[in-house]
């Protein structure tokens, strides 16, 4: 299904020809994501509106070439790559906030914008976005839609899917469609908004988003917590959560993200440290100040070396920068690192350490952990040089025997992430027959003619 003249030269004729481009240069650009894998596209396009995207998908089911949407590129699971060519639709044209209503607490967004600037821009009229994943400083709403991103705040907010009411979309049949409300509440009939959050631009191009905003908390308190060891800093969290205290954050780095972070940034995180916690609580002042007096007791009762307290904002941010560094902070130490997205039921976050401990013992690996604790989230790296043969089977070794321990404990292989096509050979593990099925009659009844971003989700045949 290559592109043929013809098709690009229609191409050029519905965004103009400066808005697609075959120059091998701007390919590459579109070619690679955040997994570091590499597919060249045949074109890439930049559509202005809902009608241009209907157009070029009316077009491509026509004449047959494959469209893969893209926002900011920074998926982890190959989500926007070309794997098998095709044009890459990348939606940064269309990126404005059409509006933020306050009265309702609603905004409508198109999927370009930045999520970070879209938090600065609620965050102006005292209103909260809740999903912050650590790429907010460049992702955009639409690919946190399309993978439906998670990040720190989800212990207490929940994911991105939780704040979308409704959705405009143009399927790959060209038809353009809107889905759910502009209310609290509406149940009418399916819910096509939260089949079209998550499904990683397989089922449609979401052009214009329908957001469920909150009043932004009055106060934000944030701890970092030491521990010595992995396994009390692990316990810690699961307690926490057994009290029923739920804090907007409970994020942990172990021994080797804290030095690769730090070795990245410079701005003395405690490198001997067995692990570090950042919990970070909201609500009224009186509120915060003490459920953090209550957590800090509670840590150091469960075995925290030192408990220290953001006392300025500026603080904070260096806190919160760090977190959000640690993943290219990784990157930079190990290109090739694997990186997997497990999520374990949180009374289960101790057993997974201690399993990850063991795994490293035995396999002789690099590995670095850290995540979102508090929703039992765990981002397990093999920091490995894919070059070395031995060291990449021991690496996949390594995650299947994690992906088939987070089943066993009721957990489930990615929290954020996705898919893509990095653990789609894996999906069958999790999902069952039946409903693998299911989910390929949905994208057949979407997507007749498999043009849009083919060999995602679903295992090779
Ligand atoms: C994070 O939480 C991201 O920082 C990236 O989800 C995770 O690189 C990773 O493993
Ligand atoms: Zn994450």
């Amino acid at each position: 299904m290559a592109l043929s003249n013809s098709s690009l030269k229609k191409l050029r004729q519905i965004v103009g020809k400066e808005h697609c481009t075959i120059e091998k240069e701007e390919l590459v650009c579109y070619s690679y994501d955040a997994t570091g894998k590499m597919y060249l596209p045949d074109a890439v396009i930049f559509p202005e509106s809902s009608d241009d995207i209907s157009a070029i998908l009316k077009l491509a089911n026509k004449e047959r070439f494959f469209v893969i949407p893209r926002g900011a590129g920074s998926g982890m699971t190959g989500g926007s790559l070309p794997v098998q060519g095709g044009i890459v639709l990348v939606m940064k044209r269309l990126n404005r906030i059409l509006e933020i209503d306050r009265d309702n607490l609603i905004a409508r967004v198109q999927p370009g914008v930045v999520t970070g600037h879209f938090h600065e821009a609620v965050e102006k009229e005292s209103l909260f976005y809740p999903p912050d994943p650590a790429s907010s400083d460049f992702s955009t709403l639409g690919g946190n839609l399309a993978e439906c991103a998670g990040g720190p705040r989800a212990v207490k907010y929940g994911v991105t899917r939780d704040y979308v009411l409704g959705l405009e979309a143009v399927l790959p049949t060209g038809d353009i469609i809107k889905t759910g409300v502009k209310t609290v509440k509406g149940v009418v009939g399916y819910d096509l908004t939260r089949l079209l959050v998550g499904s990683e631009g397989t089922l449609g191009i979401i052009t214009d988003m329908t957001l469920r905003l909150l009043p932004l908390p009055e106060s934000v308190s944030t701890i970092t917590v030491i521990f010595d060891k992995m396994e009390a800093a692990a316990q810690t969290v699961s307690e926490i959560i057994r009290q029923g205290i739920i804090p907007r954050t409970i994020e942990y780095m172990d021994n080797a993200s804290i030095r690769c972070t730090e070795s990245y940034l410079k701005i003395g995180l405690p490198v001997d440290a067995g692990a570090m916690l950042i919990i970070e609580v909201d609500g009224k002042e009186n509120e915060t100040a003490t459920e953090i007096e209550v957590l800090k007791s509670l840590c150091m009762h469960k075995g925290a070396r030192d408990v220290k307290m953001a006392e300025t904002n500026a603080e904070r941010d260096d806190l919160w920068k760090a977190r959000k560094a640690i993943s290219p902070a990784l990157y930079k130490y190990a290109p090739d690192k694997i990186n997997e997205d497990i999520v374990v039921p949180r009374s289960r976050i101790p057993d997974m350490v201690v399993k990850i401990a063991e795994l490293r013992e035995r396999s002789g690996l690099t590995m670095a952990t850290f995540g979102h604790a508090g929703d039992g989230n765990i981002h397990f790296n093999v920091m490995l040089d894919k070059k070395n043969r031995d060291e990449l089977q021991k690496a996949e070794a390594a995650v299947l025997e994690v992906f088939e321990y987070t089943l066993e404990l009721g957990g489930t292989i990615s929290g954020e992430h996705g898919i893509g096509i990095t653990k789609s050979s894996y999906i069958k593990k999790e999902i069952g027959e039946t409903e693998l099925f299911l989910m390929k009659q949905i994208k057949k009844v979407f997507d007749p003619n498999g043009i849009l971003n083919p060999g995602k989700l679903f295992p090779a045949e």
